[in-house]
């Protein structure tokens, strides 16, 4: 009788995978830890720390429920330390005549593993269950359209799925869209709830021993390391965040916080993404909170609206493009990542503290990947492999189907509005607006010109100036290059120095691949 090898990939933690519930008996399930996904890209030792270590929980639970299980780690000695060679061997070694895996969540290795469908043993890909959305059903939703917009297919997927809809398939609240009742700026004294604590276990302290041994040169601290690594205990945090920081979630979602980090944020998307949690549940509990009175409207919409909405769309949109989405970089940026993204050794206060807590946690809310690090990074003109690489490394949640899609896409425009309308380019007075960073930076936020100017002013103005082509006539930047024009070409042309002075004193890392990225950090 043949004998299959079933593989499941460090983000597919899910015990009801199609590819397990349909396991024959004799089948052997196959975990492994290889050197080669560590360093793709220099990955955040906690990102690493918690991958191994919830699939370490992961294989222990199988066993339990009585799946033969190989688990390789990484430091065994016939490892082969590469995720498809190590997949063959395992299947040689025990006998299997082919092997199953849940289609990757990233091109690369799709790639890797459709070219080898013609190789024994033969390998074969099944479908991901865990999306509202499957990839045939987005193709078709994008079929005949010249623009996608998220609003769009976030309607039809609720529509779809009955979330937060009335019995006449109406929304709740007769609206789809709470966004003005969520962009409060923080009040001064807050006190946002503190995040559940898992005191690591013997697995995880072994994981986090060997991951320091191996991976220690790498950008991130594991110190403090306090993510969930079984289901068990991301369902606890998922219980935790809906009590007490869901309520709060949608007022100040788009608030930034010189000393909070989590906000009133889920930090669910690594367990989410991991597998550990199904993000249909992790909707319905948001919705039985409003349903018993718990949460408002806004709050569990807003929510609701980025797991259903943007986590899938953007999905869709990776699968529908690659290989080609990769390659985009419409406004021709050319700079290397500023070296500080891997120390966070610069004077401006907004990007410092983000860069910190990404270093100290593996985590940095939505807006400060947005509006911070990404604006940032889009003002100064960072390529867009650059940039990318970069996101992918330093979060604990980062895979190339959700993180390329929001990087080159939403951050830096590079697929020239195709996935949203205009780029989030915005001055120091946002950030002023939606932080308390300003007041502690030694940048003067109202200044644009000078040595104590803010240097998001004037690299926001060049910037509009430098893409007046492709931007000036998108009707959502008219009003702004309205006042660009108006301005005297005097003050264009201060701004316009200022904004060079900065770029050209600027450290900036070798181009990925070409030298020691991380030299300035060690
Ligand atoms: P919350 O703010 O509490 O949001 C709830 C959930 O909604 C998240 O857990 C996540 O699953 C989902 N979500 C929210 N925004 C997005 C979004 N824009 N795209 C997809 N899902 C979203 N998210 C990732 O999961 N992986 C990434 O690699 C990633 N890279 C990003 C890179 C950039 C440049 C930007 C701007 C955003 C990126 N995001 C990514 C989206 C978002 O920043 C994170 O999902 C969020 O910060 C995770 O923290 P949280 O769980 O506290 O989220
Ligand atoms: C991110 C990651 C890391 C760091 N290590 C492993 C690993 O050793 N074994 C494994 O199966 N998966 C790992 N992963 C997750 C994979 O990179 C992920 O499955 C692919 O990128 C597809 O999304």
């Amino acid at each position: 009788m043949s004998r299959p090898l079933i593989v499941i990939l460090g983000d597919q933690l899910t015990e009801d995978l199609p590819v397990l519930t349909g396991a024959p008996d004799n089948a052997v399930v196959a975990l492994f830890e290889v050197e080669e996904e560590g360093r793709y890209v220099p990955h955040h030792p906690q990102k690493i720390a918690f991958l191994f270590s919830a699939m370490r929980h992961f294989a222990q639970a199988l066993r339990q429920k009585g799946h033969q299980v190989h688990y390789t780690c990484l430091d065994d000695n016939d490892n082969t330390q590469d995720l498809i060679s190590e997949a063959e061997r395992v299947a040689t070694l025990y006998d299997c005549d082919d092997i199953r895996v849940t289609s990757p969540g990233e091109w690369r290795l799709f790639d890797r593993i459709q070219k080898r469908r013609s190789n024994t043993p033969t390998w074969y890909m099944v479908t991901d269950d865990r999306f509202f959305c499957s990839q045939e059903e987005f193709n078709q939703w994008a079929q005949g359209r010249q623009r996608f917009r998220m609003e769009h297919f976030y309607r039809w997927m609720r529509r779809e799925t009955g979330l937060l809809m009335d019995e006449q398939n109406n929304p709740q609240g007769e609206r789809w869209n709470f966004d003005q009742d969520n962009r409060k700026p923080l009040p001064r004294d807050i006190h946002p709830p503190e995040p559940p604590q898992h005191q690591p276990d013997q697995m995880t302290r072994e994981v986090m021993a060997l991951v320091e041994t191996h991976f220690g040169d790498h950008f991130g601290t594991l110190e403090g390391f306090n993510w969930p690594v079984t289901r068990r205990q991301a369902l606890n945090d998922l219980n935790h965040f809906i009590k007490h920081a869901l309520p709060f979630f949608g007022d100040y979602q788009d608030a930034i916080s010189d000393q909070h980090p989590f906000l009133y944020h889920a930090r669910l998307s690594g367990a989410l993404n991991a597998g550990l949690l199904r993000p249909l549940e992790v909707c319905q509990a948001a919705e039985n909170a409003w349903r018993d009175g718990s949460v408002p409207l806004n709050c569990t919409e807003g929510f609701i609206r980025q797991i259903l909405g943007w986590r899938e769309y953007v999905r869709g949109i990776y699968w529908l493009n690659m290989p080609g989405y990769k390659q985009r970089n419409d406004l021709k940026a050319d700079r290397n990542l500023p070296a500080f993204y891997w120390t966070g050794d610069t004077d401006m206060r907004c990007l410092r503290r983000a860069i910190e807590m990404t270093r100290d946690h593996a985590y940095a809310h939505h807006i400060q990947r947005l509006m911070v690090t990404g604006n940032f990074a889009l003002l100064c003109g960072v390529r867009p492999e650059a940039l990318c690489d970069w996101y992918l490394a330093v979060y604990i949640d980062a895979y190339e189907w959700v993180e390329l899609p929001n990087t080159l896409g939403m951050v830096l425009y590079a697929d020239g509005g195709y996935l949203g309308s205009k780029p989030y380019c915005a001055s120091g007075k946002y950030i002023d607006r939606m932080s308390d960073h300003c007041q502690q930076c030694r940048f003067d936020v109202k200044k644009s010109i000078g040595e104590d100017a803010c240097p998001f002013n004037s690299l926001y103005w060049y910037f509009l100036e430098r893409h007046e082509k492709q931007l000036a006539g998108n009707q959502r930047m008219k009003l702004i290059y309205g006042s660009l024009n108006k301005m005297s070409s005097d003050k264009r042309e201060a701004l316009r120095e200022q904004a060079i002075r900065f770029l050209d004193q600027l450290d900036y890392e070798p181009a990925y691949g070409q030298g020691d990225h991380l030299a300035g950090y060690r």
